[in-house]
């Protein structure tokens, strides 16, 4: 018999007021939005629920190199340098000569036009972000939950000295270095859209972490890794699992394989704990991604997970079509306590007005072409499993 979890819940109100700028399609916005409907549809009383703190300078730096994290730390934008200055603020700012250092944000990933912009309060909503997801993993190092969830993490692009797609700090790297610290196995589970290939490259030569991928791949989709044969290197052979899919995955092809998969790598790799990146632009009508995925079928991935009875951290990513984001995440918020939420949205919340368009909290989805053909899938697993033969965990 399955018992009730005990479900930590990890969140501050200040992480939906960073802003990447106004044509940007990451919006903190989302965090806060699936925050109201956990409390809307009276999901908040379930959970043990945590103020996210910032993450320390240290922290940051078990993973990322320090003239980065400086450099970072540092950062104010010129619009609030201008700001300071017009009202009469004369002393230094910031080592203002080093922000504006043309080739410094290169070397770093910054870029006001692409996909890492530097904006203001950039690395404290980084800290955030990171906070959540260490102190995350204590509670479960500390068995004081068996899921802990944190909606502001699953950065997982970010590179040691690097930003990289809309990532600055890899917070999913730093909570796994946390738990190992204390357990001999980490399962890390993406089924963001995107490949995981921060948090995979960050532990690709040991075989303490298995990294498992789901993801689009091909046509230049971003970021170009995770390809079948990408499987790890030295010690860590055979302990990075890719699983690169084309364009309209649907539920029916994607949950058979998700569990075919994840049952095999339960079975060879006997993880102590499970970290979870729940990226939701995987779902249909993405900006991004291209994947027909239900709310219902994105979640079932997840619970899943639940049966094997490991600790798992579950965390956040991408996800670009902000209302099915915060139905994505609040629903799945639910299920984590054994609640099965569907209905209206409800009227009270204070982004109702977002949601009127389609006011109930499961959407339909269009009928795509799944690019996918069964004989494809039935190749692509036979691969993965070939490679889980070889795993000796
Ligand atoms: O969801 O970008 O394709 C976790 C996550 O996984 C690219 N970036 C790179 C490679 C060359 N570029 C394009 C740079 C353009 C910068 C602006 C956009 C602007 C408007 C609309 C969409 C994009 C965009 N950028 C779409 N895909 C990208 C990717 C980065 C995706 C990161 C996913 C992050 C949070
Ligand atoms: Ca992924
Ligand atoms: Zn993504």
């Amino acid at each position: 018999m399955e018992t009730k979890k005990r479900v930590a819940y990890f969140y501050n109100n200040e992480i939906g007021n960073y802003n990447y700028g106004k044509l940007h399609l990451m919006n903190p916005k989302r965090i806060s939005m699936t925050h109201s409907l956990i409390v809307g549809y009276g999901v908040y009383k379930d959970l043990d629920v945590y103020t996210t703190r910032e993450a320390t300078k240290e922290e940051i730096m078990q993973f990322h190199d320090q003239d980065y994290v400086e450099y970072l730390s540092n950062y104010v934008s010129s619009t609030k340098i201008d700001f300071l200055r017009k009202n009469g603020c004369t002393a230094p700012i910031i080592d203002e000569e080093a922000k504006n250092d043309v080739e410094k944000k290169r070397q770093y990933g910054i870029d006001v036009q692409a996909d890492c912009p530097g904006f203001d309060g950039v690395y404290t909503f980084s800290q955030l972000s990171t906070g959540g997801s260490i102190d995350a993993a204590h509670l479960i190092i500390n068995n004081a939950a068996d899921v802990a969830i944190n909606w502001g993490g699953g950065l997982h692009h970010a590179k040691k000295g690097e930003a990289y797609g809309f990532c600055y700090v890899n917070d999913i790297v730093i909570c796994i270095l946390e738990l190992l610290k204390v357990f001999p196995r980490v399962l890390y589970i993406d089924i963001d859209v995107h490949h995981g290939d921060g948090v995979e490259e960050a532990f690709f030569t040991t075989n303490r972490v298995m990294t498992v991928s789901f993801h689009e791949f091909g046509e230049d989709f971003f970021p170009g890794t995770g390809g079948l044969n990408s499987s790890g290197e030295g010690l860590g052979k055979n302990y990075a699992v890719n699983v690169p899919l084309r364009p309209g995955m649907d539920d029916e092809s994607y949950k058979q394989l998700f569990k075919n998969v994840m049952n095999k790598v339960m079975e060879v790799f006997r993880p102590d704990v499970v970290v979870f990146q729940t990226g939701a632009d995987s779902l249909a009508n993405d900006k991004i991604g291209h994947f027909n995925l239900s709310i219902r079928g994105h979640g079932e991935c997840l619970t899943y997970m639940l049966r094997f009875n490991v600790p798992v951290v579950v965390l956040g990513g991408g996800g670009y079509t902000i209302q099915n984001v915060s139905r994505c995440w609040a629903y799945e918020t639910g299920l984590l306590v054994k609640k099965n939420l569907n209905g209206p949205i409800p009227v009270d919340d204070p982004f109702f007005h977002l949601y009127e368009k389609q006011n109930m909290l499961h959407v339909p989805i269009q009928q795509v072409e799944n690019k996918n053909s069964k004989e494809d899938l039935n190749k692509i697993q036979e691969e993965v499993f070939k490679q889980l033969k070889e795993v000796d965990a």
